[in-house]
């Protein structure tokens, strides 16, 4: 079944930030209040630029309440997040079951799958997203999507060992079907993007069809000998809040 649109929320006041930004807050701060209850104690906090406004409203439900959980970030960028909030920071080796983790996408489709990875996170994103009981997308209207690979093309995010790397790039190419398959560079061309794992990166666009079945080529990708982890997220999220341009937020469960 195709999981519709079901709920149309009014968001708070948004006046001072651009429609974009106050589309991402939204989406953020209904995942919270609706996610994030009292007696959560083990909170997972993805990466991006929609998770700030995530950790603003967990911040909000007051420092009694946080001064009790522990947040595990999906890389560096999170880690700063929760440290400059005077969070309590943990890890996922040190807490292997998490009670909710939320976290923003590149693109998701109407039966939950997502791409992720944009950001070059997304092996530790997939180990917190695996840990928790509740696995939250937020994002604005822009990655609302019925198939994947309709807004955002670059691709397929697919961590990689360095060494392996030309060996990965020609079997996308050539025998799974994403021609344009790229290593992804660093802004300037300095050299690749180094994750915070110490691998690179790889985008690989495939075609409508392929993306029909996301959950095939996800596994086909992750046979490659040399790949660490594939951005593709297959109905791990229990639900996804999309804020839309009129600070309404729309919801795909
Ligand atoms: C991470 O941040 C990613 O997996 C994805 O690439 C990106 C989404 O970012 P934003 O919230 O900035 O759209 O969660």
């Amino acid at each position: 079944p195709v999981p519709t649109e079901v709920a149309r929320i009014t968001a708070q006041s948004v006046s001072k930030l651009t429609p974009i930004e106050s589309s991402k807050r939204a989406a953020a701060y209904i995942a919270v209040d609706r996610h994030v209850k009292p007696e959560h104690k083990i909170i997972g906090i993805g990466s991006g630029s929609t998770v700030p406004y995530v950790v603003e409203r967990i911040v909000q439900q007051g420092a009694e309440l946080n001064k009790g959980r522990i947040f595990i970030p999906s890389g560096f960028q999170s880690k700063e997040l929760i440290v400059s909030n005077k969070l309590n920071l943990g890890d996922v080796d040190l807490y292997p079951t998490i009670d909710v983790t939320i976290d923003g996408a590149d693109e998701v489709d109407n039966e939950l799958n997502c791409i992720k990875g944009g950001g070059a996170c997304h092996l530790r994103e997939k180990c917190i997203a695996e840990a928790a009981k509740t696995f939250i997308l937020v994002a604005d209207y822009r990655k609302n999507v019925e198939f994947l690979g309709t807004n955002f093309t670059p691709g397929v995010p697919v961590e990689v060992v360095p060494f392996a790397y030309a060996k990965v790039l020609q079997n996308l190419q050539h025998v799974l079907g994403s021609p344009t398959a790229t290593l992804r560079m660093a802004k300037a061309k300095a050299g690749p993007v180094v994750t915070d794992n110490g691998n690179f990166v790889i985008d690989a666009p495939f075609s409508r069809d392929v993306f029909r079945d996301p959950f095939t080529i996800m596994a086909r990708i992750k046979m490659l000998t040399g790949v660490v982890e594939v951005g593709l997220f297959c109905r791990m999220a229990i639900c996804s809040y999309f804020g839309n341009e009129d600070g309404s937020v729309s919801v795909k469960e």
